[in-house]
């Protein structure tokens, strides 16, 4: 049987995660956040393929390569969230559950970060409750998936 591969996207600057502003995204690194929805997807006959760039074209590219190919997307767009365009018009060429996923509340920061580009093209958004988020999307996913 394939793997049913949920691709995991990560926007610009996730890279950096552990090494700086741990009060506002936590200590722990994208890897570990990685690792524990990789845990999770498992434990739902899932895998997770995973993708980080800090160029937008880069992500519309690996949002492309999901068509057809992946069930599934989660993304941490990063501050792409907020006015990239081109991967909300990618995302709504995918067929199948996306889940927007945010580290903090972006909703309770600065006024810029209040609008999704993301969001109108997701089933939902998990926001604001650190590294769980990544768990609580994969099983979002997986529910979704299983109608
Ligand atoms: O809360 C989230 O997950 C965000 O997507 C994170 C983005 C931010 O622009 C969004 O508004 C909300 C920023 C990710 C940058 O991460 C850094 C981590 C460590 C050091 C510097 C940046």
């Amino acid at each position: 049987m394939n793997d049913l591969i949920v691709l995991l996207l990560s926007g610009p600057n996730l890279n950096l995660l552990g090494d700086r502003d741990p009060l506002i995204y936590g200590s722990d690194t994208l890897t570990h956040h990685v690792s524990e929805a990789t845990i999770a997807a498992e434990e739902r006959g899932l895998v997770i393929e995973h993708v980080q760039s800090n160029h937008e074209g880069e992500l519309v590219d690996a949002i492309h390569s999901a068509r057809g190919r992946c069930v599934g997307i989660i993304i941490n767009p990063g501050a792409f969230t907020h006015y990239a365009w081109a991967i909300h018009d990618a995302l709504a060429a995918f067929d199948g559950p996306i889940v927007e996923v945010h580290l903090s509340n972006p909703a309770a920061r600065e006024p810029w970060r209040h609008t999704s580009v993301v969001a109108p093209v997701a089933a939902g958004t998990v926001a604001g409750f650190g590294g769980i988020g990544y768990r609580m999307a994969v099983r979002a996913v997986a529910e979704l998936l299983e109608g």
